[in-house]
């Protein structure tokens, strides 16, 4: 057979037999696929990958008998199944004992200790463990035969699981072939399935254009996508796979320790997650589970914990199992972020700039490790997408700080006659009508914060948090009752209250009441960008106001300023400077700005930025470690007035990293991304031109 498929503008030398072109544009696809889904580093452009993989697939057709088991063209999916066929797993796949508290991790170690025969009061020789994380997926074992990817089976009971074989196949950064010239007869590795939140978004994004059904979690998503017995529509889905074990091995020995076996992977091209750690003893365990829970949320996929294991292998069989659990390892799960409980009442709550959101009074539940009796349902338009009901039983999510959602009813738990919740007409606060342009998600109340009682709190709620003129002890509480007894109506009325007038609300006495009038006094001397972000116009964050104050430099400047002006200034577009015009436009608000001037609010002089000519004009920087003399607000202003903008943690996105003593794993991100990491003395040196 002679290669006719390459055009006549590409060299190919010497004609190439079709079965040696197959076999290279096997290997070349294959590895091209590894660099782009495995290492996140693409080395050719995707039209050119697209273009092999026609050629490929082409020369498949032609001749079928080339296809083999490790041809990417598989990966697309094939014939659906009528049902999926058992597989008995020659290893079993045992599941995890779990720890939920310190005293846990300490028991599991004193245990491994005592099954070690070491004793418990000699901490000179701790154990070693390896830290991986708990991906919160479905558990699977691939079966590679010589090297070839040729079985994939769940977990099912332990025992015997299902084949899902050709729907792993479609899973892009699973090798189909290991990247090894000695590979194992055979190797079973242990690992999980997961769908990365990104993709769930995108998912679900598609599933709603379709009028589908959505997903309630990236794991449900990956385990429906799984399930399929179609693997085209597997195909569709973006799966991830991390490794974490091993079932059966032969024809290659085990490496010595689990971390060491994960490495092996590595080398041989399966996914391994890059956030793992060898520890000694009990207390490192927990230092480390409390660095992943903190970073947790910026993880891109879903974790429920962390695992840990005894490092060494011979170790970890001198300890075995008891009763169908591992005695060398342990999951200490993280508090869990879903639970189940019964809407009581939906009601709506008008925010400061009358966004009128419903929300969910709930049973009580404990959640994310706190009790959750409220639960945000974002906006109208969730709402009648999950049609969400008083009385039905919902998934409730508490992750991290974020304010706890409803994500989804359970529909098969809903009891009879419940009624579609529908928002009001009139806001519940002032009466004003609830309106909704078309073109937006949001309903508001009409009345503003002159008519709106809520919207009033909320805008003097924001004027004094911290971000904003950050006035300590006026609190949420103290607000709402300076505004029902009609002590406050804007902003400015703050600085005119009087030690008396304060000292009469309750649960103040005079001391408390002298403090927020201090405070007060303090909050008078601030700056530019926190009294614009303080005047809570739509649309005007933190960011924006500091860019107008830059910008601007002036207030005056700023409120005379129309859209074409405004549109000039760094990350303004249409819609902020809309709001921005549409806010001065009102008499009431430029005399809010006067009166708030008249009291003694005041702010250093700006120096004017032309921030389209500023060296770090677009550019986002970070800061880690300590600086030689900066401090990091010192630091962090330099860069802002020089155009740019400080954000907390290092992502493709980052253009500098300034690195001082004792810089941790921002630099070392900062390092893996390529990103040009500056000294505090290039800093002031590109500042000074
Ligand atoms: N990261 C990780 N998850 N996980 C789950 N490691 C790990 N190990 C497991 C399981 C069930 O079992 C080992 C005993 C292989």
């Amino acid at each position: 057979m002679q290669n006719d498929l390459f055009g006549a503008s590409e060299p190919v030398g010497q004609a190439e037999s079709t079965e040696v072109l197959a076999k290279r544009l096997r290997a070349e696809l294959n590895q091209h696929g590894y660099n782009y889904y495995t290492l996140d580093a693409p080395t050719i452009p995707d039209a050119e990958y697209d273009k092999l993989f026609k050629q490929l697939q082409t020369l498949e057709e032609q001749y079928p008998e080339l296809k083999t088991s490790d041809s990417p063209t598989l990966r697309v999916g094939g014939a659906p199944l009528p049902e999926f066929s058992q597989v008995q797993h020659s290893v079993p796949m045992l599941s995890l004992n779990n720890g939920f508290e310190d005293e846990d991790v300490f028991a599991f170690d004193r245990r491994a200790r005592e099954g070690l025969g070491l004793t418990i009061a000699d901490t000179t020789t701790e154990i070693e463990y390896a830290i991986d994380l708990k991906f919160d997926g479905l558990a699977i074992n691939l079966r590679y035969v010589n090297g070839v990817f040729a079985q994939a089976a769940t977990r099912g009971d332990g025992y015997t699981g299902e084949d899902v074989t050709e729907n792993i196949r479609t899973i892009r950064s699973i090798p189909l072939r290991l990247h090894t010239d000695k590979p194992p007869a055979i190797l079973d590795v242990r690992g999980e399935v997961l769908m990365f939140k990104s993709d769930f978004d995108r998912l679900n994004q598609r599933q709603r254009d379709a009028g589908g059904k959505e997903f309630a979690n990236p794991r449900n998503a990956a385990a429906g996508s799984l399930r399929q017995l179609d693997s085209k529509i597997t195909a569709q889905r973006s799966l991830r796979f991390f490794a974490y074990g091993i079932g059966s091995l032969e024809g290659a020995a085990l490496p010595a320790s689990h971390r060491e076996l994960l490495e092996w992977y590595r080398e041989m091209g399966i996914p391994v997650c890059e956030e793992k750690a060898n520890v000694r003893g009990p207390q490192e365990l927990l230092d480390f589970y409390r660095q992943v829970q903190d970073k947790r949320s910026q993880l891109s996929y879903e974790i429920d914990g962390v695992v840990y294991k005894v490092n060494r292998f011979d170790l970890q069989e001198r300890l075995g199992f008891v009763s169908r659990a591992p005695r060398f390892a342990i999951a200490h799960k993280f508090p869990a972020e879903e639970a189940l409980t019964t809407v009581l009442d939906i009601e709506v709550q008008v925010g400061r700039t009358g966004a009128i959101t419903p929300v969910a009074r709930l049973a009580p539940v404990f959640v994310g490790g706190v009790t959750v009796t409220n639960a945000t349902l974002h906006n109208e338009e969730e709402i009648q997408r999950k049609d969400v009901r008083v009385g039905d039983t919902v998934i409730v999510r508490r992750a991290g700080d974020v304010i706890p959602e409803v994500v989804a009813s359970v529909l098969e738990k809903r009891p009879a006659q419940t009624e579609i919740f529908r928002l009001p007409q009139a806001c519940p606060i002032c009466g004003s009508q609830i309106v909704k342009p078309e073109d937006e998600a949001i309903a508001r109340c009409s009345g503003g914060a002159i008519k709106c009682a809520a919207q009033r709190k909320g805008a003097l709620f924001h004027f004094a948090s911290r971000k904003a003129l950050n006035i300590e002890g006026l609190g949420e509480q103290l607000i709402e009752q300076l505004v029902d007894k009609n002590v406050v109506v804007t902003a400015a009325d703050f600085y005119k209250l009087g030690l008396m007038a304060l000292a009469e609300l309750d649960r103040m006495a005079e001391k408390s009441a002298q403090n927020v009038l201090d405070a007060l006094e303090v909050s008078k001397s601030t700056t530019l960008p926190r009294f614009i972000y303080a005047l809570g116009i739509r649309h005007v964050g933190e960011s924006t106001a500091k860019d107008l104050a830059l910008h601007f430099a002036d207030v005056e400047a700023l409120m005379a300023a129309n859209e074409e002006q405004l549109l000039r200034v760094n990350d303004v577009g249409p819609v902020v400077a809309k709001s921005i015009v549409s806010y001065f436009a009102d008499a009431l608000n430029v005399e809010l700005v006067r009166q708030l001037i008249a009291s003694g609010v005041n702010w250093p002089k700006i120096e004017k930025v032309d921030l389209s000519t500023a060296v770090f004009a677009g550019k986002t920087l970070v800061l880690t470690g300590t600086l030689p003399s900066l401090s990091r607000e010192q630091a962090s202003a330099l860069i802002e007035k020089h155009g740019g903008k400080v954000s907390g943690s290092v992502s493709k996105k980052t253009h500098f990293v300034v690195a001082g003593e004792d810089a941790g794993s921002k630099l070392l991100k900062a390092r893996e991304l390529g990103i040009t990491v500056l000294s505090e003395e290039e800093l002031l040196a590109l500042c000074a031109g």
